[in-house]
């Protein structure tokens, strides 16, 4: 079946790609996207000076397979490592980039994003306003005035399509307030559902202690178990946004759930615990999996079934 999709106006060979965090913070790691049978790839979120992030243990994953922890706090090289990367980046690979930028504050942010627009670069920023992990800092995605200052400032500057990266919200008037504030920006393209759900807490029930350091344990929550959460804010903002796309991202461990994503208004699906776990042939894998579930099910396309999944 075909798999192909296109956002924020750009053509992805297949829907899938990595999280933003994971396989993604140096060449090293990228150059394994790059190799990998994803059919996009998004650098580490970035901040304007480099950072060393939480102290570790600052992930693992949880007994079960049902998912992961984090609270790596924003660990990455800093913006100009990937902004060279960008610069430096074969566009003609067919694979299209894209870059997660997660500012400290407003004033940053204005400064990475005016430098990644001087460069008129073919890459898509998606502006991170969901990271739980840094300590003192609230997740933007929570303080709708605040994030909606921060699009007036930044959606003029990137001129072209671009998206963000949003928290799980949890009552129908937020996604309602949410997209209110997102339908007020044109060239906001896509928004990315969902980050981690936040400040989780995880512990081991035979040492009584919590399964990693930073912030007495607190950590942002992924994999299956939050692919609920995942599917509702995903068809909640493809519900709400017409215009504007969805970026499915929660739970995803194999074909089944991709197609899930889609059924609910996903039009590309990102991984992040599975592919930490796994490595990058989870790519190869689970679009083999939504290809044959795709071709059991008589549909041709993406479009298909997208956001058809069925009320009672
Ligand atoms: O680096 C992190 O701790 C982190 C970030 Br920036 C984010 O957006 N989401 C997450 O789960 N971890």
């Amino acid at each position: 079946a075909d798999i192909s999709t296109t956002l924020a106006g750009v053509k992805l060979p297949n829907l899938l790609f990595n999280a933003s965090g994971v396989c993604c913070q140096t060449e090293a790691d990228l150059k394994l996207m790059v190799e990998s049978e994803s059919g996009s790839l998004i650098t580490k979120s970035a901040t304007f000076e480099q950072r060393d992030g939480n102290p570790s243990p600052r992930y693992t994953p949880l007994p079960g397979g049902i998912g992961s922890i984090n609270s790596m706090g924003l660990p990455n090289e800093g913006y100009e490592y990937y902004l060279n990367y960008a610069k430096n980046y074969d566009y003609s690979s067919k694979k299209p980039l894209f870059i997660s930028l997660s500012g400290l504050s407003l004033a940053d942010n204005v400064k990475m994003c005016e430098a990644f627009v001087a460069a008129d670069l073919p890459c898509v920023l998606e502006i991170n306003y969901s990271c739980p992990n840094v300590p003192g800092k609230p997740q933007m995605g929570y303080d709708l005035e605040a994030m909606e200052h921060s699009l007036s400032v930044l959606a003029p500057i990137i001129k072209k399509p671009f998206g963000i990266k949003l928290p799980p919200y949890f009552d129908i008037a937020h996604f309602d307030q949410a997209a209110a504030v997102f339908n007020k920006f044109d060239n906001l393209a896509f928004v990315t559902c969902i980050n981690s759900v936040g400040n989780g807490l995880a512990i081991d029930f035979e040492t009584e202690e919590a399964l990693i350091k930073p912030k007495d344990g607190f950590g942002g929550l992924g994999g299956l178990m939050v692919l609920n959460t995942a599917l509702a804010n995903v068809n909640a903002f493809h519900r709400r946004l017409p215009g504007k796309q969805v970026i499915g991202v929660g739970g995803v461990v194999s074909g089944k759930e991709a197609f899930l994503h889609v059924l609910a208004g996903a039009s590309a699906v990102q991984i992040g615990t599975q592919l930490k776990e796994e490595g990058p042939g989870a790519f190869a894998r689970i679009a083999k999996e939504l290809s044959d579930i795709m071709v059991a099910k008589g549909y041709k396309t993406l479009e298909d079934f997208r956001g058809k999944v069925k009320t009672l």
